[in-house]
């Protein structure tokens, strides 16, 4: 199976990132961790990406906050699918980081979850992969089924609460 790279542009971003990790764990989708930067370490983040593909990366989560160009750079130089987590930081919510995620010009897109949205990011990753390869499809089929299964329960648990007011 492919690996999904998992890069951040701090280790501050890690709180959330973590979130992705876990999920793709969930998943047993192999991944690599790293921290690289648009804007400290250029070189490097462009020659991860330059290498990812033949490196047996099939797809990307980068996330970053403030001028969140690491996805956008990323994204730039390789063909793989690139999906970007906009991290909020102290200032202006995260929308900062969401308009400089998202804001891709023609033929060079990033995949924009929510802001801090990196489960939502694993779960993208994990779609993409699975389009060939039906243990994984049978997987995502499991986790929304159960998802229903759970808003049913509630469902069902929120009625029951509502009569004995
Ligand atoms: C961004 O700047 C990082 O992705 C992080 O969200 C933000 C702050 O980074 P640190 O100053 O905490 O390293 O590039």
């Amino acid at each position: 199976m492919k690996k999904v790279a998992v890069i951040m542009g701090s280790d501050s971003d890690f709180k959330v990132v973590q979130k992705a990790v876990l999920k793709l764990k969930e998943f047993s989708v192999p991944y690599e961790v790293h921290v690289m930067s648009a804007h400290r370490t250029p070189d490097a983040a462009a020659e991860f990406s330059k290498n990812a593909k033949d490196n047996g990366f099939g797809v990307i989560i980068a996330a970053a906050g403030m001028a969140a160009h690491l996805a956008g750079v990323l994204a730039a130089h390789t063909t793989i699918p690139v999906i970007g987590i906009p991290i909020k930081s102290a200032n202006f919510d995260g929308m900062d980081a969401l308009l400089a995620t998202v804001m891709m010009p023609t033929g060079i897109p990033v995949a924009t979850v929510a802001v801090d949205g990196a489960a939502n990011a694993a779960i993208l990753a994990v779609q993409m992969l699975a389009l060939c390869d039906d243990e994984l499809s049978e997987k995502l089929e499991k986790m929304k089924s159960d998802m229903a299964a759970g808003v049913a329960k509630k469902d069902e648990d929120i009625i029951r609460k509502a009569e004995e007011l």
